[in-house]
């Protein structure tokens, strides 16, 4: 049994429901006294001496051997030697904020977390985003999963949602997660590809492991090249337990909805995306944070009832399976707001350290072998990459609960404890810390019941490797489809050994013979009857491969809506960006009555021209340019509006860069309109105007409505075949 408090002495504690719960705005207060500001500030050391010279060493002459007195030179440039640490082993590359989470009405009948008790509580949180393979410095824009991991600052301590954007794992046992990293990682011997799974070594490993092709299916999709990450969904991946006032407990799986829809690129613009701004991610969220255009998510909850636990034609402990929202639906909960950027990237997002073992009393853990191996890696990573164990004290990753233990010393430490007892149970310190009972918010671990014998196994239903990436299939659209295949076309094609392409064409055949069809004819083989060899290769020496086969179980769901991005939100055009074509001599009116629809819809507009600083307005005026073509691509915008004027016009359709502008846009599906003599663009371009909103008398309010409405649908996908045809 756990101890309750125990109290040598007669101080009493101070339980945590006693004292005032924290302001929304403690976390920001808390961060506050570590925050520098230079401004109008004088140069100084570490130490506080002012520096009168910051441009000259120390030298015995003017062209004499520097000196190793010179103490400051010796400050500064130790430090600068001493500035990297080691990036995260993954997920390396990321962009965070801050922000709130205010729950919708109190879950009590779930969970006893204070957090998400009171609708009127705000509790302050850290996001950061984050794609998986790449090094720091690689593009955003790579095909990949992304990370989304929250970090609450509740009032009971941290509790880290360590989460992915995709429901699903590629491995389901902890075990295989260093394998799978080694093989999607750039191959060792030359360091190649950087940020990209199309290489051999990484469809070797998938080609053999059955149980990641129902992840495969989604970082082939369009789930891999996110639009934005404000438009991204999150979840929690692995079934975790809420725990209520009784003691009574239920499963989880947790989910994030943007209220922006989910939406995504095509990979040929992420691709170009990828040259012209592999910054592309970060810089979308920086930017709508400080525009005031604040993303948003609902906290989504699938509760299943413990007795429920087996009914499922999938085992709930098996990160490889989602629970379909039609069998267990999606109970929006509560809201997310990012209302803030970080103030410093290395301090902040770089030194944030997450892990999924941070939890409050009401969430707790199950057997999910790979949560269970998580649970391990994570203190473990922050040891080497924040260089010890005092890493909580980091500002960005101090709880605003107090801490009080009896854990002392080590690397950097910043706790002044002031006493001399550091030990437990003592009568010196009165007996202090004490620990906290039930009442006083003292996390007691579930006491699941558990028996059996110790085996390195897996649960029988894990081995139903093919049935959800069938049902994932099944639930795309055409247009997604199409896109799952050219990404496995692209993928395989890159991958130089025949005999891994060849087998994972037979690998995708156990999940649909036409998806595995049509990847076969992009690479220009046929689907064999049948795997050469077995299709497992995750077997133990000594045990029966035979035992490690795939399996087949009967599943109640053949498609889910939830599953594809055609059913999203589709009826905002909000913090989308238009480029509007323009150069000298075009309508200020056409461009001033489209600019103030799209503002009013809180839409960005900027103006792309051939050349920087201004352009001459048809009518005298004079109309700012945000980028010349040069400098940017319409892949980086959600949409185009082509003005009149005819000077204008007739330089932008002689213009190749502005012609390909617009052959791009048309080409990814995305909504385009022309006013005026705008339609020559077009008609340069070799556009059908027919499948554009064009209008030759100029603006109007009403085409205004039509266009936000096409941004709203984020593509055209109807034009998509035709576009494809498109040379851009
Ligand atoms: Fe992680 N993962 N992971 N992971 N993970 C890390 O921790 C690990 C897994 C996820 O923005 C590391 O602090 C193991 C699943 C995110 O700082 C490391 C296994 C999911 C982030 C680590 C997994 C995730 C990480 C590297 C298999 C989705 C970035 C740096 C057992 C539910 C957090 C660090 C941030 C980061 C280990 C699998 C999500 C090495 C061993 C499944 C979002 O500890």
């Amino acid at each position: 049994m756990p101890t309750e408090e125990s109290r040598p002495t007669d101080k009493s504690p101070r339980p945590r429901a006693d004292r005032a719960a924290a302001p929304d705005t403690v976390k920001q207060e808390a961060l506050e006294p570590f925050r520098e500001d230079a401004d109008g500030q004088l140069l100084t050391t570490d130490q506080g001496l002012r520096i009168n010279d910051d441009q000259n060493s120390l030298k015995v002459s003017p062209r004499g051997p520097s000196l190793l007195e010179d103490f400051i030179l010796r400050e500064k440039i130790t430090h600068f030697d001493h500035e990297r640490i080691p990036e995260r082993v993954v997920h390396a590359r990321g962009a965070a904020a801050h922000g709130y989470f205010q729950v919708y009405k109190s879950l009590s009948r779930y969970t006893k977390a204070a957090f998400l008790q009171d609708p009127s509580k705000k509790t302050p949180i850290f996001v950061r985003f984050s794609t998986v393979a790449g090094s720091r410095g690689s593009t955003d824009l790579a095909r990949d999963v992304r990370g989304f991991a929250v970090k609450f600052y509740t009032d009971e301590g941290n509790f880290d949602l360590v989460g992915n954007n995709i429901p699903v794992f590629f491995i389901q046992d902890a075990v295989k997660f260093p394998d799978l990293i080694h093989a999607v990682k750039p191959e060792p011997h030359r360091e190649i590809p950087q940020a990209a799974s199309a290489h051999d070594t990484f469809w070797d490993f998938i080609s053999l492991m059955p149980e990641s092709t129902h992840m495969i299916m989604w970082v082939m999709s369009d789930r891999a090249i996110p639009r934005s990450y404000r438009m991204m969904e999150g979840f929690g991946v692995h079934t975790f337990r809420l725990v209520d006032g009784k003691g009574t407990t239920r499963f989880v799986k947790f989910h994030w909805k943007p209220l922006l829809g989910v939406h995504s690129v095509l990979w040929d613009e992420a691709l170009k995306i990828s040259g012209k701004d592999p910054d592309f991610h970060r810089r979308d969220l920086w930017e709508a944070i400080e525009a005031g255009a604040y993303p948003e998510w609902e906290l989504g909850l699938q509760v299943i009832e413990e007795a429920d636990e087996h009914k499922f034609g999938f085992d709930l402990l098996d990160p490889t399976k989602i629970v379909p929202e039609e069998l267990v639906p999606v109970e929006r909960v509560g809201r997310l707001t990012l209302d803030r950027n970080p103030d410093n990237f290395f301090a902040e997002t770089e030194q944030v350290a997450f892990h999924p073992g941070h939890v409050v009393p009401g969430i707790d853990f199950t057997d999910d072998p790979l949560l269970q191996g998580r649970l391990f890696s994570y203190t473990d990573t922050q040891l080497l990459r924040l260089g010890g164990p005092n890493f909580h004290e980091i500002p960005i990753n101090r709880p605003v609960a107090e801490i009080h233990n009896n854990q002392r010393d080590g690397l950097m430490r910043q706790t002044i404890n002031r006493g001399r007892v550091a030990y437990h149970p003592n009568t010196l310190g009165g007996g202090c810390p004490m620990q906290a009972g039930r009442a006083a918010a003292g996390f007691v671990t579930y006491p699941e019941a558990i028996s059996g014998q110790k085996v390195r196994e897996r649960g029988e239903k894990f081995f139903d490797h093919f049935s959800q990436a069938t049902l994932f299939w099944n639930s795309q659209s055409d247009p997604e489809k199409q896109h799952i295949v050219q990404a496995l076309r692209f993928e395989l094609g890159k991958v130089e050994v025949l005999t891994i392409r060849e087998r994972m064409v037979g690998v995708l055949a156990q999940v649909d013979r036409t998806l595995a069809g049509m990847v076969a004819e992009g690479l220009g083989l046929t689907v064999p009857a049948k795997v050469d060899g077995q299709l497992n290769h995750s077997v133990p020496a000594d045990a029966d491969p035979k035992k490690f086969q795939p399996i087949h179980l009967k599943q109640k769901v053949a498609n889910s809506q939830a599953l594809s991005m055609a059913n999203t939100v589709k009826d905002t055009a909000k913090t989308r960006k238009v480029a509007i074509l323009a150069a000298d001599g075009v309508e200020e009116d056409a461009v001033g009555t489209m600019q103030r629809a799209l503002t009013a819809a809180g839409a960005i507009s900027k103006i792309v021209a051939p050349h920087g600083g201004t352009l001459e307005g048809a009518g005298g005026g004079e109309v700012p340019v945000d980028f010349s073509l040069l400098t940017v691509g319409s892949v980086l915008f959600d949409a185009v509006f082509i003005p009149g004027g005819a000077p204008s016009t007739r330089a932008l359709a002689g213009d190749a860069s502005a012609v390909l502008f617009v052959r791009e846009a048309y080409k990814h599906c995305k909504a385009i309109a022309a006013s005026g003599t705008g339609l020559a663009v077009l008609e340069a371009a070799e556009i059908d105007a027919q499948d554009v909103l064009t209008r030759r008398e100029g603006v109007t309010a009403q085409m205004a409505e039509a266009f936000l409405k096409a941004i709203a649908q984020h593509r055209d996908w109807s034009r998509e075949t035709k576009a494809q045809k498109v040379p851009a």
